[in-house]
């Protein structure tokens, strides 16, 4: 019999079988994706435990304005995916939203309904204001989800400013999601969501100005310079649940892509790359901010009331310490 002790990371007093992690044991997942959101040695332990087991799922980020519908077609690509018997799990980082708060919370019941079984599991995560290691954290869920025998990996995040970024990081497909409204955030998206998409969906294509929004959309991606790989555009309606298998072979036609010539193990060391530099950052950054450096920081401040000192200096006398 194997000694749980070796197998097992230590959670206070309540241990995790990293193979019931693996078996995808709701219980265990849940409580390993606390460890990582909890940060610390534990966590760092358990990443060193699972990640050999990684690098099966296929993650796919969702992003795109509040209330596009991403979490409709999380839900309806669940189902679908459910069908094809594939393992799902599902992560949506800051789902509140001032907009669609009502609506987001029925979301959230069905997928949580969704969840209680070993086949689909969904977790929110609520990342704004917390201090760093925003993507560093996300990624290490996933991971869980991966090394959990997830196949698909689904992380939902509302585009706005840095995260959508962060999730063309940690995800292999990234799907922005628009509207048909959303031609004037187009513009303002341009060199932020152009860039990052593999897959636009236009979604609730049910309303007017569809079409439009669709020529649009093709016109600008006429702008997009690597043409290694052109964006598919998706027409949904994922309230009618319209177009979601289109959007499922667009997301499997951009896998196939990614393993032929390798590109997904290029994509996947930069992804390590990412992650090392940013542990790097936060470590360091941790060991610079000593008490002593803090208290000397404030005084300084405190005795620059004519702007004597410099920012440069203050860091200079702050390096010496
Ligand atoms: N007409 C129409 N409405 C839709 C469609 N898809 C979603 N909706 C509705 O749009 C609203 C927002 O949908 P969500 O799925 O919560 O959107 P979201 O992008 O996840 O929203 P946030 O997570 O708050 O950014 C809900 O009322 C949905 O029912 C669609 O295809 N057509
Ligand atoms: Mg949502």
């Amino acid at each position: 019999m194997r000694s749980i002790v070796f197998q097992s990371i230590f959670v206070l007093v309540m241990p995790i079988n990293i193979n019931d992690i693996y078996d995808g044991d709701i219980k265990a997942v849940a409580r390993a994706i606390s460890v990582v959101e909890n940060g610390g040695t534990g966590a760092n332990e358990l990443i060193e435990k699972i990640y050999p087991n990684t690098g099966n799922a296929h993650r796919i980020g969702i992003t795109g304005p509040s209330g596009a519908g991403k979490s409709t077609l999380v839900d309806k690509l669940t189902h679908l995916y459910r069908k094809s018997g594939k393992m799902v799990g599902i992560v949506a980082i800051d789902p509140t939203s001032p907009f669609t708060g009502g609506a987001l919370l029925g979301d959230r019941l069905r997928l949580q309904e969704l969840s209680l079984n070993k086949e689909v599991f969904f977790r929110s995560m609520a990342n704004r204001g917390s201090r760093g290691g925003i993507s560093r954290k996300t990624g290490e869920v996933v991971d869980i989800l991966d090394s959990s025998g997830k196949d698909v990996v689904m992380i939902e995040t509302v585009g706005v400013g840095q995260s959508e970024l962060d999730i063309a990081g940690a995800a292999d497909t990234t799907i922005v999601v628009l509207v048909p409204e959303s031609g004037d955030e187009i513009q303002v998206m341009k060199a932020g969501l152009m860039e990052i998409a593999d897959i636009f969906v236009l979604n609730k294509s049910d309303r007017e100005g569809a079409d439009l929004m669709l020529a649009h959309l093709s016109e600008s991606l006429k702008l997009r310079s690597d043409v290694n790989w052109l964006p598919k555009i998706v027409k949904t309606s994922a309230i009618r649940n319209e177009g979601i298998e289109e959007l499922m072979e667009a997301i499997e036609e951009h896998s196939k892509w990614l393993s032929s010539e390798d590109k997904i193990g290029s994509k996947r060391n930069l992804r390590l790359i990412n992650r090392v530099k940013e542990i790097i950052v936060e470590e360091l950054n941790s060991e610079f901010w000593t008490d002593e450096r803090m208290s000397l920081l404030e005084n300084m401040i405190s005795d620059n009331g004519n702007n004597l000192i410099t920012p440069y200096k203050i860091v200079e006398d702050l390096k010496k310490v």
